[in-house]
């Protein structure tokens, strides 16, 4: 079997017990290695003064960790910049939080480059090369440049937005011209897929072929629908650990008889969590009832707190929580439990398993595993209720959830109304037909149904390439 060599932004080395780090990312691609005996390339999260060229690398579990540190410069503009504060915003529709700086998109090509330098000596002929997400795009060129021949997959853990939004980043034709050095570009759904292939006709001049290929820029490539998941079969297995038993324990406990709505997110913008708040909030006025009833349990964790959106956002939702609190709750009852401390995978995975329902609401989500992680923790005979948002690349495939349009605080509060109320048999029904699809299309099928696309669009290339040369006679 080839090898495959993950490459993106940041690397988790497993912990010091063996244990894979936290992260969606990093959960996902730990499970996706893992029969491949495979590596993992990219930066380790710290910075240096200076490059020296040098690479750590650590083995575990029969995947290499090869990790490289960052200059300070180059970790401002390449990830604090042009990746967090130009392409995530923009490709999450938030163009009035875009910034546009020369300065980024710089960084961002330079430290393209750098890994490239890094990562071209440790590849070998045959070996699959699979980049992952947002901050990589221009590697593939840069490899192909250092006379790399491998198969090299691309896959894109974010929407790929409508094209008016792509044609406001300066250089986005380069940005998109870089992409078609790859052999295949994954997306999770096939509306990112359709947007990516609209700049392509419209923008770029390109064609797509009746095979499902794309060409533009004298290049060709297979862009591609493949819906991430999440190790159904782990996340099953933790559910069962002392520490997922405890954590369930104590919440039930402290629900004090009360039904619990769950969030669970990064604390992004793109995660919808303010609006949700509000729609709470609606709730709660609409229907006084629920008073004391219910609380919501919003775990929002800490991320990318060098960039002022998130800055902003963090003082932005605490006093929300805060002033809806202090006018609704009572000497016995706090209705918004708000917490920004991390929690360990199985700590989590008894939470989900406590919850009655799960809000997951997001206003643009590539795909969301918190969906399928709640789905997946849940009990089979007493089952809580997925509220989903329509614009969450999830929701093309767990159609039986509860579908919200996370703009309208009335649609929320009213989706939320309707899975306090559900009866046990529909809500059986639902998580069965939920389940069934977070199984089927875990982690697993993810990479193997990628690493297969790569290996026939590779061989089928090359073998193309040489009919036409022969077609010449020239080869
Ligand atoms: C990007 C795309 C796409 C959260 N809090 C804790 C914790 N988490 C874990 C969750 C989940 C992960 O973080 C979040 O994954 P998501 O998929 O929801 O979102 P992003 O981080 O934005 O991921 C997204 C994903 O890539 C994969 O392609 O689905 O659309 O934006 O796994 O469980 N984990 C722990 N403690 C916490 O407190 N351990």
């Amino acid at each position: 079997m080839s090898r495959l060599i993950v490459v993106s932004n940041r690397v988790s080395p497993p912990g010091p017990e063996g244990a894979p780090s936290q992260g969606g990312l990093a959960m996902a691609m730990s499970a996706a290695l893992r029969e491949y005996s495979g590596m993992w390339f990219g930066w380790s999260g710290q910075s240096t003064p200076a490059y020296d060229g040098k690479l750590s690398t650590q083995r575990a579990n029969g995947v290499t960790y090869a990790t490289m540190d960052l200059e300070e410069q180059d970790i401002e503009e390449y990830y604090n910049g042009y990746a967090n504060r130009t392409l995530w915003p923009l490709f999450h529709y938030r163009i009035d939080l875009t910034q546009y700086e020369r300065s980024y998109g710089q960084g961002y090509e330079r430290v393209n480059a750098r890994f490239a330098d890094m990562l071209t000596p440790l590849i070998e002929p045959g070996d699959l090369i699979w980049v992952q997400d947002y901050h990589l795009i221009p590697l593939g060129r840069e490899l192909r440049m250092r006379g790399l021949k491998n198969a090299m997959g691309f896959f894109l853990h974010i929407p790929w937005p409508a094209r008016e939004l792509v044609l406001t980043l300066p250089r986005h034709r380069q940005l998109v011209e870089a992409l078609f050095h790859y052999d295949v570009i994954g997306f999770h759904t096939e509306e990112w897929k359709n947007a990516f292939l609209s700049y392509i006709l419209q923008d770029a001049g390109g064609m797509a072929m009746s095979d499902g290929r794309a060409t533009a820029f004298g290049r060709t490539v297979l862009p591609k629908a493949f819906p991430i998941g999440i190790d159904a079969k782990g996340f099953a297995a933790m559910k069962q650990s002392a520490e997922a038993r405890e954590s369930y324990d104590r919440m039930i406990d402290s629900k004090g008889g009360r039904r619990m709505l769950l969030g669970v997110d990064r604390l992004d913008y793109s995660k919808g969590i303010d609006e949700r708040l509000l729609a709470y909030e609606r709730l709660l006025n609409e229907s006084p009832e629920l008073k004391r009833q219910i609380f919501l349990l919003q775990i929002s964790t800490f991320t990318r707190s060098e960039v002022e959106a998130y800055q902003d956002m963090i003082a932005r939702l605490d006093a929300m929580s805060g002033r809806i609190n202090g006018l609704h709750a009572e000497m016995d009852w706090i209705p918004i439990r708000n917490v920004h401390r991390m929690h360990g995978r199985d700590e989590l995975a008894g939470i989900y398993r406590a919850a009655d329902v799960a809000l997951v609401t997001p206003l643009r989500d590539g795909m969301n595993l918190v969906a399928k992680e709640f789905v997946a923790a849940q009990d089979e005979s007493d089952p809580g209720v997925l509220v989903l948002s329509r614009f969450a690349g999830a929701a093309a495939q767990m159609r039986d959830a509860l579908i919200v349009n996370p703009f309208s605080q009335e649609d929320v509060a009213d989706a939320i109304r309707r899975a306090l109320a559900m009866p046990v048999e529909e809500r059986r029904r639902r998580w069965r037909a939920l389940m069934e699809g977070v199984e089927r299309d875990d982690v697993v099928a993810w990479r193997d149904s990628f690493v297969a696309s790569l290996e026939e669009a590779h061989v089928g290339g090359k073998t193309r390439r040489a009919r036409i040369a022969a077609a010449r006679g020239d080869g």
